[in-house]
């Protein structure tokens, strides 16, 4: 969670934190354990996160307004981060002035692979004044320079991305269904014109809000979904909110929802490669992006004139199984549900066998736990308790439950302290399982 500066004193940061979400029931501060606090407060306007080094874990990106430098927060997969932001090549440009270093007024920026080329690179929108520009930094377009550093340039100029003075918020997408992401970029106060500019393909880009009539004077934030699930991306923007409705083209497309089973139920920081046509697109599930911004959770791939999908590569957070679809007909809105499939059709997730999401309240416990969950329709559960020998150690009879919320108590008797694992059971199948810790 970003913060940016008091109220009453401009210039003067608040500090950033990192809650951890505990089980799904509650989060706790780790931000000193997280090695986050070891920086000094900046002014932050904006966070992203990427696997941008593919080592299996979110990276954290953040904006930092004031002429300040960017954090990188490299994750090292065991809970501490490093700010390594210099080392990767983005935390800005320092320039000396004054004594001071200064670097830009980042705020918004968010990851993409505008390139195809296999890795997410990365756009920061700096608010550049004139006044200051000798020593602060324009809006960046970030390329990823890929394996083994993962080191990024800044290619915006000759990307033929305009410099303008108000740069604010960011949002990638593939507006025109033709394989290459697309850049929105707002500006703010009245008067200033945001702008959309479409990808050429050949690592330039030409501005086009005119002729797509995407005309969003005072932008702030922005972010792109298809609402109307016709396969092209609309676009929400503007301090007073304009709704952009994409009246598509001829190319065709694919969508898809990411649902987790082990990571997490939206699947954020899983990414997805796609090949059709001789191209490779990457996308990954984001939770949010620019500044305070965020766009659908569902990923969206143009196809141009290809129908079929070649291959579907999904690369779940964390897990080193990659789960690969082939000859994918275009066109349609995917559901793929980790280990389960891949679904084209309510009617097919219907066939799905009924899950149960639990959470065990409190945990760890000590007198004795609840197992809260929510049926879509009344059945008959039991719930079987194991020791970490795998042995059962209790049980709770099977009984009926009604629709809607309902729990299940656990006591402590005879338990000694340590993890458990709890079995709920709809006759002989399992509905859900998980994890339960007692404490004495
Ligand atoms: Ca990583
Ligand atoms: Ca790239
Ligand atoms: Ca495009
Ligand atoms: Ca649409």
């Amino acid at each position: 969670m970003l913060n940016y500066e008091r109220p009453d004193e401009m210039s003067v940061p608040t500090p950033d934190y990192l809650w951890l979400n505990v089980d799904g029931t509650h989060f706790i501060d780790a931000t000193d354990s997280c090695g986050i606090s070891s920086e000094p407060d900046e002014c932050g306007r904006g966070v992203c996160a990427a696997d941008f080094d593919f080592d299996g874990d979110l990276d954290i990106y953040v904006s930092n307004y004031r002429l300040n430098p960017n954090f990188l927060w490299l994750n090292s997969g065991d809970g501490i981060f490093i700010n390594s932001a210099e080392e990767h090549g983005i935390e800005g440009v320092p320039i000396l002035s004054g004594g001071h270093y200064y670097y830009g007024h980042t705020i918004g920026s968010e990851f993409a692979d505008f390139d195809n080329d296999g890795d997410f690179d990365l756009f920061c929108a700096n608010l550049a004044h004139p006044r200051f520009i000798d020593f602060s930094d324009k809006s960046m377009l970030y390329e990823n320079e890929g394996t083994p550093d993962f080191h990024f340039s800044d290619v915006r100029e000759d990307a033929g991305i305009l410099y303008q003075e108000t740069n604010s918020d960011v949002a990638w997408s593939d507006f025109d269904n033709d394989g290459y992401l697309d850049l929105f970029i707002t500006n703010v106060y009245v008067g200033r014109k945001s702008a959309l500019y479409r990808n050429n393909g050949d690592g330039t880009f030409t501005e086009v809000s005119y002729p797509a009539g995407v005309r969003v004077d005072n932008g702030w934030g922005c972010a792109w979904s298809d609402f109307d699930n016709d396969g092209f991306l609309d676009l929400v923007s503007g301090s007073e909110f304009h709704l952009y409705h994409n009246r598509g083209n001829s190319n065709h497309w694919i969508e898809v929802r990411l649902e987790g089973r082990d990571v997490n139920r939206s699947a954020i920081g899983s990414y997805v490669f796609v090949y059709s046509g001789g191209m490779r697109q990457l996308r990954q599930v984001e939770g949010g992006k620019g500044t305070s911004t965020q766009n659908s959770l569902r990923l969206h791939f143009g196809l141009g004139g290809a129908t079929v999908v070649d291959s579907h590569e999904i690369h779940w957070l964390g897990s080193e199984r990659v789960e690969k679809y082939y000859n994918i007909p275009a066109d349609v809105i995917y559901t793929a549900i980790e280990s389960e499939g891949l679904f084209s059709s309510i009617e097919e997730l219907a066939h799905l066998p009924k899950r149960l999401s639990t959470c065990v309240y409190p945990n760890p416990f000590n007198a004795g736990a609840y197992i809260g969950f929510e049926l879509m329709e009344p059945i008959s559960l039991s719930v079987e308790i194991y020791n970490s020998l795998g042995e059962m150690v209790r049980t709770v009879p099977e009984r009926f439950y009604p629709s809607g919320r309902n729990r299940i108590f656990v006591s402590n008797d005879g338990l000694s302290s340590g993890t458990y694992l709890y079995v709920i059971k709809d006759g002989k199948k399992v509905f859900s399982s998980g994890k339960m810790i007692h404490l004495k």
